[in-house]
């Protein structure tokens, strides 16, 4: 079957989730800046919306350089925490949209705001579905999060990465495999996904400006530059042939099962006995790898085999199981109220992982 893969990278994600929270920010140029508390200002640009990029600002620059280029606009310092509750939200939404494979989701976040998403099996190798689930997507988050997100949709990795830059924001651009010569072969080489300034210049000496160029060139020739590894990937990459596969980096990693009820029902008392086994599962499993979680998600099939995924996060890392079960029993009684068809499968699921340290949670007191 023909490979589909989406990107999505969210526009602008931490002036646009400021703007969001302050309606009273429409409108205005917005800098979130990383400061380093000496002074005012000092310190460095971490994003800025898309208004405040017209006068030049942009991603790393000084927070003062910035304000000289628009005094009128609006500084904020960044609320990391906040805008990471945000992304597992978001990432919860994409990762429901992937494909699942043999061992979990065929999804990989690559930063606080994008993501690989596989879609293949899900769209049946077709690129016209492919499309229609992009914009569904957008729609979805745009819906639950208030916050837009450019889709890049391709045969592999490298191809989808570089359409979803491609127009941006609010943006889904799509490059079929028998379009790959003409949409890579005229772009300047630092545009390739994995060539940075270092390589560039190197190629540039060498005669090289464009893709096309660089798919035109002796790969025997790179190799004596560059070595086997890198020579080989340069004319692969060139030419658009990407294999490698999506999927989860460490730390993004999940754990979860899911079970199919005794008979499809609406009943939350039907299912809450479903419910606790799942999360009985899912806790000896942390409990074996001393892990904490910080986001519950509970999936539920419907009679209709429609998958739906609803998560929340809280507040703290804990590894307790009163509290996942009755996060799980509050999400189900939520989604239940929301869609009321009767479910036939529901899923447990905890994300945000990590190490536990010390007390993770009220009910270690004395415990
Ligand atoms: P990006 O996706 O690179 O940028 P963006 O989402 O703000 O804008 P775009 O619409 O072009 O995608 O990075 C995601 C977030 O990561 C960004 O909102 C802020 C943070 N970030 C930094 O803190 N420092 C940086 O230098 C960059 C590039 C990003
Ligand atoms: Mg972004």
């Amino acid at each position: 079957m023909q490979r589909v893969v989406l990107h999505v990278d969210m526009d602008s994600f931490f002036a646009a989730i400021e703007e969001r929270e302050n309606p009273g920010l429409r409108g205005k140029a917005v800098v979130v800046c990383m400061l380093s508390g000496r002074s005012e200002l000092s310190g460095s640009v971490s994003t800025c919306n898309y208004l405040a990029r017209e006068s030049g600002i942009k991603s790393g620059m000084p927070c003062s350089r910035a304000k000289k280029l628009n005094p009128d606009a609006v500084f904020l310092p960044v609320r990391k925490d906040f805008y990471k509750s945000v992304s597992d939200r978001v990432m919860e939404i994409l990762r429901s949209y992937a494909d699942s494979g043999e061992s979990g989701d065929a999804f990989e976040q690559v930063s606080i705001d994008e993501a690989f998403l596989e879609v293949t099996e899900r769209v049946g190798g077709d690129f016209g579905r492919a499309f229609e689930l992009g914009m569904k997507i957008k729609e979805d988050v745009r819906e639950k999060e208030r916050l837009t997100c450019s889709v890049g949709i391709g045969p592999n990795k490298l191809i989808s990465k570089m359409c979803s830059s491609a127009k941006k924001p609010d943006g889904i651009t799509m490059v079929k495999p028998e379009d790959i010569s003409g949409f890579l072969q005229p772009l300047k080489l630092t545009k390739l996904w994995g060539i940075g300034d270092v390589t560039a210049e190197k190629l540039q000496e060498m005669g090289v400006s464009t893709v096309g160029d660089l798919a035109e060139y002796d790969v025997i020739g790179l190799i004596s530059v560059f070595g086997k590894n890198r020579g080989t990937w340069l004319k692969q990459a060139s030419a658009g042939i990407d294999d490698s596969p999506v999927k989860e980096r460490e730390g993004s990693e999940q754990i979860g099962r899911i079970a199919t009820l005794p008979e499809d029902t609406l009943d939350p008392e039907m299912i809450y006995p479903l419910v606790d086994r799942l999360v009985e599962d899912v806790i000896a499993k942390l409990d074996a790898r001393g892990l904490v979680f910080r986001v519950v998600t509970l999936t539920a099939i419907n009679s209709n085999f429609r998958t739906h995924t609803k998560s929340r996060t809280l507040n703290h890392p804990v590894s307790d199981r009163e509290i996942l079960r009755q996060t799980a029993r509050e999400i189900l009684v939520e989604f239940l109220s929301e869609s009321p068809v009767e479910l036939r499968r529901v899923g447990v699921r905890v994300g945000g992982l990590q190490k536990r340290t010390g007390q993770t949670s009220l009910f270690d007191y004395g415990a």
